[in-house]
This record gives structure tokens, sequence and C-alpha cells, in this order.
């Protein structure tokens, strides 16, 4: 599959500013810091896409990416990269912000088809799984991915990888792909599932 095009659209910070539903979104979800804005660089092999940042709480806004590629599933779609969840150090009215607008966003957006949640290989939170009971209670049972599998020595991978899958309480059927922005490994197996997903949305309209 070839990446056409990536391309920056908008930053949201009201819902009146997300785009008109026109085309089919797919938003990432994760902790602060868990590397999702990584992530979508890796994806789209973009160095500088979405801004990376060593500072818990870099995304602050609803970034809208408009993704061309070769496959027929994912012709044209949005990618949205939100705002990290579970940074305390930003300020209160700051998090009583975000908190509305992404919670807005992943109950009521028709034109999102597939939430990504992504969750450090190495340690899922509470909030992790109060976020993936929450996505759950929504109707949107998440695709996860485990984040920065390269810190973990390869001795180590199958039972971190177990460990998160028995953390978030995953169904028969449910897997957590591994995923590293920094080697890439992942990326063939992300967009096999994203493909899957829209191959499964594109059956659903039709049926
Ligand atoms: N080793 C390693 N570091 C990573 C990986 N992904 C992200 N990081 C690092 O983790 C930090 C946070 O990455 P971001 O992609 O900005 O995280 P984010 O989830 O977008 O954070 P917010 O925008 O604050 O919600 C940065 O220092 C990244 O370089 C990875 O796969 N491996
Ligand atoms: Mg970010």
């Amino acid at each position: 599959m070839k990446i056409f095009a990536a391309e920056f659209i908008k930053s949201c910070v009201s819902p009146e500013q997300f785009p008109s539903g026109d085309l089919h979104e797919i938003a990432f979800v994760g902790r602060s810091n868990v590397g999702k804005s990584s992530l979508i660089n890796s994806l789209l092999t973009r160095r500088d896409m979405a801004k990376v940042s060593r500072t818990p709480g870099k995304t602050r806004a609803v970034n809208v990416f408009l993704i061309s590629t070769s496959d027929p599933d994912l012709s044209r779609f949005y990618l949205v990269d939100l705002p990290g969840y579970g940074f305390a150090k930003v300020s209160k009215s700051v998090r009583t912000q975000w908190g509305p607008l992404i919670e807005d966003y992943l109950i009521g957006r028709a034109s999102l088809y597939q939430v990504v949640l992504l969750v450090d290989s190495r340690v899922v939170t509470d909030q992790d799984r109060q976020t993936i009971a929450w996505l759950r209670s929504i109707q949107r049972s998440p695709l996860v991915v485990a984040t920065k599998v390269d810190k973990l020595k390869p001795s180590e991978r199958v039972r971190a990888l177990r460990q998160v899958d028995r953390d978030l309480g995953l169904a028969e059927g449910e897997t957590v792909i591994p995923y590293s922005s920094v080697t890439g490994d992942g990326r063939d197996r992300l967009w096999g599932a994203l493909r899957d997903a829209a191959e499964g949305r594109r059956a659903d309209t039709l049926f």
C-alpha cells in the first residue's frame, strides 16, 4: 500500500471546528506521552506531521490530517490525533476544556469508524482501564496498540504483551498490536488492521 498524501488539515479546539464529516475518520486515543503523535508520524512515514514532545501534554487540540492511499478501502480518510488524557500538570481550566471536547467527539461523531487506543507496552494504568471500559460502553471498542516495544528486551516482549492483554481484559479475538515508532515495528500489522476495519465498515454500509 502506498501513501499518496498526508496533509495537516486543522487543529480544532471546539466542536464547530471539526471537519464536515464528509470522510471517514480514524482517531488515536491514549495517555499523554504514550506516543500517539510519534505513531502517527511513523505510520505515515513522515517525520514531522504530528508534533512530538518529550514533555507530556504536547497535543492540546483535536488535530486532523487528510490521508490518501493506494488501498481502495482507505483511499481518502481523516486521521485524528487527540490530546492525551491523564496529564495532571496542565492547568485545571485546560483539563476541563479538553475532557468534554474529546468526549463529545468520541460519543457523537458519526463519521468516526475506528478508535485506536494506545497504551505503553511496559505499563497499563488505571486510566487506561477506565478509558477502554468507557469506550466499550459507548460502542467504540478500540483497536489496541502497545507502544514503545523497542524499550523491551526481546525476552520480555511476549510476557509484557500478555500482561497488557490481561490488564485491559481483552476478549477472545481482540489482540494487542505491538508497535515501535523508533523501528517501525508493527506498522504493517496496524495498517492491516485498519484496512480490515475499513472493509468491515464498507460491508456494514452495504447491508
Ligand atoms: N523509545 C521510544 N520512544 C517513543 C516511541 N514513541 C514515542 N516515543 C517518545 O515518547 C515521547 C512522547 O511521544 P509523543 O508522540 O509526543 O506522545 P503523545 O502521546 O502524542 O503525547 P501528548 O501529545 O502529550 O498526548 C517522545 O519523547 C517520543 O520520542 C517509541 O515507539 N519508542
Ligand atoms: Mg501528541
